[in-house]
């Protein structure tokens, strides 16, 4: 990260405790961790708050199976301010009885006494509380009482009992502190120690189910293939790098550069390896860094005009990835073999052509799996794809409409084979669907991965 981007980071972070608490002082959902009434243990809240995982996402199903919306309320004030928030409560818009789901395969622990709420012991040593479960009588007509009288626990769901990821625990409601307030579920997110998270960004990425207990763990990667796997950017510049393109795999987070910044990435050092770099259309400058962790850029350069797009891919097959350019305006690609570097001017471009229409939104595959990358353009608005397998100007190789306006498109090996298809990501959803042979169709693989800003090819 630049210097820039840690300040940035610092300041972020500290605006967004900050914005917690206001939040908090004005009342907004105003109520927190497991009440005294709910009969479950009340953690003493730490002082501070101890720093969400900087490092890694946890994988996990959403808990709940339903419409829903939450807002990152990690620490804001609760009862007064003598504690701190110390989970996510995901609201239901007003629903009781929408399904509540585990978040992982795991033992019930405690169960509170009075309705409703419990915590589930995950087989890894993580653990995930659920408070305000349903506790009120539904009616014949779907309804709920407001009585008191009803039981949020699913049947058989008592301390002990071992459930799988996603199986039913019982549905959401306004039990505990909760009463007159909108229904939903405090959730929260405990370490192997028993230290409470920030959940917020492990929800963000949780695979959300479309009904209880069915997982989808397919993966467009066969068993034992090499497949590449999308790489994904959020609004706050922090870059989300998984093992592989399916539910339960490990994720690899970390924070470089700033908001604004277009990022990709390459293997800008010809390890095997590809890692970060972005473009500050600002200031016409690349940086490129060579590990996947936080920290300053490796190699730093600047290039191109205000509007550029760079296009990261190895263009002459030596095994690098170098940053060339499209120009919107222009419709023009300009082919570079080597990298900048000390803050330099990038040179001539080695060549250049004339490709697609201005406003197509470039992306880089190998199409034909001969070790060359060559350039595609993708029409956001009505989802046309076109892509060159040779780096000069002429008619698309090939040609089809895929996705919906609004999505993003990169191109890997999803499956191993030695060739590049498309992918688009649907922010909206949070879903990404992988075509395996660049043809029309529907998806051949969709996966929930969360919400991002932006995917990136591997
Ligand atoms: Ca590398
Ligand atoms: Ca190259
Ligand atoms: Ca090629
Ligand atoms: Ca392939």
């Amino acid at each position: 990260m630049t210097e820039t981007g840690a300040m940035r980071t610092m300041m972020q972070r500290w605006f967004v405790a900050g914005l917690a608490i206001v939040i908090g002082v004005v009342g907004f959902l105003a109520f927190g961790a497991a009440p005294a009434s709910a009969g479950g243990p009340v953690p003493d809240p730490p002082d501070p708050l101890p720093a969400p995982a900087e490092n890694g996402i946890y994988p996990m199903i959403f808990p709940i199976v339903g419409d829903n919306y939450y807002s990152d309320t990690w620490g804001a004030c609760r009862s007064g301010c003598t504690r701190g928030h110390l989970g996510v409560d995901i609201m239901t818009y007003g629903k009781k009885g929408v399904p509540v789901v585990a978040a992982a395969s795991g033992t019930v622990g405690w169960v509170s006494s009075s309705c409703c709420a419990m915590q589930l012991v995950h087989d890894d040593g993580w653990s995930s509380w659920y408070i305000h479960l349903n506790n009120d009588t539904q009616n014949p007509d779907g309804s709920y009482s407001d009585d008191g009288k009803g039981w949020g626990f699913a049947p058989g769901i008592e301390p002990g009992v071992h459930v799988e990821a996603g199986q039913l625990l019982g549905w959401d409601g306004d039990s505990g502190n909760a009463e007159n307030v909108a229904p939903h579920v405090h959730f929260e997110l405990h370490t192997p120690d028993g230290t409470a998270i920030n959940p917020t960004p492990h929800v963000d990425a949780a695979l959300r189910l479309t009904e209880p207990g069915v997982v989808d763990t397919a993966s467009p990667c066969p068993d034992g293939a090499e497949c590449e796997v999308p790489v994904f950017v959020d609004a706050g510049s922090r870059w989300y790098l998984r093992d592989e393109l399916r539910w339960g795999t490990t994720v690899n987070a970390f924070y470089f550069g700033d908001p604004g910044d277009v990022p990709m990435m390459g293997d800008w050092d010809c390890d095997g390896v590809a890692t970060p770099g972005l473009y500050r259309q600002s200031d016409g400058y690349v940086y490129l860094r060579n590990a996947n962790t936080e920290g300053v850029a490796d190699v730093k350069f600047f290039f191109g005009d205000p509007g550029d797009v760079p296009l990261a891919g190895d263009f002459d097959g030596d095994g690098c990835d170098t940053v060339s350019i499209f120009r919107p305006s222009e419709g023009r690609v300009f082919i570079i073999n080597a990298l900048g570097s000390n803050d330099g001017g990038l040179g001539a471009a080695e060549f250049d052509f004339f490709f697609g229409n201005p406003g197509d939104v470039p992306f880089v595959g190998d199409f034909d799996g001969d070790g060359v990358d060559s350039v595609g353009l993708y029409r956001r608005s009505t989802g046309f794809v076109y892509f060159r397998d040779a780096l000069s100007s002429g008619v698309a190789e090939r040609e089809f409409f895929y996705g919906d306006p609004g999505d993003v498109i990169v191109a890997g090996d999803w499956d191993g084979d030695g060739d590049d298809t498309v992918a688009v990501y649907r922010p909206s959803t949070g879903s990404f669907y992988v075509n395996l042979d660049n043809a029309p169709g529907t998806a051949d693989h969709t996966l929930w991965v969360g919400s991002y800003a932006g995917a990136l090819a591997p």
